[in-house]
C-alpha cells in the first residue's frame, strides 16, 4: 500500500525555453540546455522551443521555420530524451498565447518597464519597438506558470522575468485564490552569464551582429579555436580571475563550465602559461564538449519525420496539461463555458 502510494506521488514540475531567434550559442548551451538533461530522471520536464517570443524581433520567416526545427534536434542531441521529457514548440500550445492575455490584464505597466531586457532591446532595436517586446515577460509568466511549474532553469539574464512571473502569481493567487504554483529560479553556480568575446563586458547573444563575439553549438572546430583565439583580453598575462579582467574572467568560466573543474583549479592548472596557450585550451576544449552534440545533431536534422513525431507528441502532451490550468483560470476569472 505504501509503495503505491510512493509511486503515485506527484512529480515536481520543470519548464524552460529556448528561442529560436538565432544559432544557439555556448551562452545558451552552458547557461540553459546542459543542465536540461540532469532534471529528466526526477521531474515532469516540460522544454519548449519559444518561437512566439522570437517575434518581438522581426525574423525572416524560412529562416525561424528552420531554426524551430534546428531547437527541437539541438535540445535531444544535448541529451534530452523525447520520450523522458515533453519536447515542444510554443506556438503549437494556443494556451500560451491566451493566458498571456489574461496574465497581462493582472500585470502593471510599472512592472514591466522596469525590465532591463527591454530597455536593452529597446535600444537595440529602435526601430521596432513593438507591444510585444514590452509584454513579452507576460508571456514568458505564461508559459510557466501555465505548467504549474516549481523549478525553472534560467541563465541570469532571466533571472528579473523570473521574479516577475513570481510576482504574477502571488498577485492572482491573492486576487482570485490559490491557482498557480510560485515557481523558483535554478541558475548554474557556474556559467550563468557567458560574456560575448568581442566584448566581455556584455553578456554572449546569439542575435549579436559581430559572428566573433559568439561560439555557436554547431560552429566548426576550426571556427570555434580562431574565436577563441582572438578573444578580447587586457594586456595582463596571468590566468587568474580578476577585478576588471572580464575578458579572462569569462574564458575562465568557460574552461571551468566545460570541465568540470572549478576556477582555482584552472588557475593552478594554466599557472606560469599566457593567454595565448590558454585561449587554444579553452578552444580545443570547447569543440571537444561539443564534438558529440553536433554529431547527434547532424543525425537528427536529417530526420525531419521524426522531429515532426516529437513535435506532435510534445504539442499533445503539453496541450493537455496546459489546458487544465487554462480552465481553471478562466474559471476563476469569471469567463462562462460554451453551453453545452
Ligand atoms: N550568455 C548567456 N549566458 C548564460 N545563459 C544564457 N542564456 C542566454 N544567453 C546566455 C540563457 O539561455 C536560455 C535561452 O535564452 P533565450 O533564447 O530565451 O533568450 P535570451 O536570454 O535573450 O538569449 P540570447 O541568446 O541573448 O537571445 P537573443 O539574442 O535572441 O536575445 C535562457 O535561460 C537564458 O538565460
Amino acid at each position: 500500500m505504501n509503495e503505491v502510494m510512493t509511486n503515485e506521488v506527484k512529480k515536481k514540475i520543470v519548464y524552460s525555453g529556448v528561442q529560436p531567434s538565432g544559432n544557439l550559442t555556448i551562452g545558451n548551451y552552458l547557461g540553459a540546455i546542459k543542465n536540461f538533461s540532469a532534471f529528466s530522471e526526477d521531474y515532469e520536464c516540460y522544454y519548449c522551443v519559444v518561437d512566439l517570443h522570437s517575434v518581438t524581433v522581426r525574423q525572416v520567416p524560412a529562416e525561424l521555420r528552420k531554426r524551430t526545427y534546428e531547437g527541437l534536434a539541438v535540445y535531444m542531441a544535448c541529451g534530452l530524451d523525447p520520450q523522458k521529457n515533453t519536447l515542444y514548440v510554443q506556438s503549437h500550445v494556443h494556451e500560451h498565447a491566451e493566458l498571456s492575455w489574461l496574465l497581462g490584464c493582472n500585470t502593471m505597466f510599472g512592472e514591466l518597464s522596469r525590465m532591463t531586457q527591454f530597455k536593452d532591446k529597446s535600444r537595440k532595436h529602435a526601430e521596432n519597438i513593438n507591444a510585444g517586446l514590452f509584454t513579452y515577460p507576460v508571456l514568458m509568466a505564461a508559459d510557466i506558470l501555465l505548467y504549474q511549474t516549481d523549478i525553472v532553469p534560467i541563465g541570469s539574464d532571466q533571472k528579473q522575468h523570473l521574479e516577475l512571473a513570481r510576482d504574477i502569481a502571488v498577485r492572482f493567487n491573492t486576487t482570485y485564490s490559490e491557482t498557480f504554483k510560485v515557481p523558483e529560479p535554478y541558475m548554474p553556480k557556474s556559467g550563468a552569464r557567458i560574456m560575448s568575446l568581442a566584448e566581455p563586458t556584455q553578456k554572449m547573444s546569439k542575435s549579436d551582429p559581430n559572428a566573433n563575439a559568439i561560439v555557436y553549438i554547431l560552429d566548426k572546430k576550426d571556427d570555434i579555436i580562431r574565436k577563441f583565439r582572438r578573444a578580447v583580453t587586457d594586456s595582463g598575462s596571468e590566468i587568474v580571475m580578476g577585478e576588471g579582467k572580464d575578458g579572462i574572467n569569462n574564458l575562465i568560466t568557460i574552461y571551468s563550465v566545460l570541465s568540470g573543474k572549478t576556477c582555482e583549479e584552472v588557475e593552478r592548472e594554466f599557472a606560469g602559461k599566457g593567454y595565448g596557450d590558454f585561449k587554444t585550451a579553452v578552444g580545443e576544449l570547447c569543440a571537444d564538449v561539443l564534438r558529440p552534440v553536433q554529431e547527434e545533431y547532424a543525425r537528427l536534422i536529417a530526420d525531419k519525420k521524426y522531429l515532426e513525431e516529437v513535435m506532435k507528441l510534445g504539442a499533445e502532451r503539453a496541450s493537455y496539461a496546459a489546458r487544465r490550468t487554462l480552465s481553471k483560470v478562466k474559471r476563476k476569472m469569471g469567463f462562462t463555458d460554451i453551453p453545452r
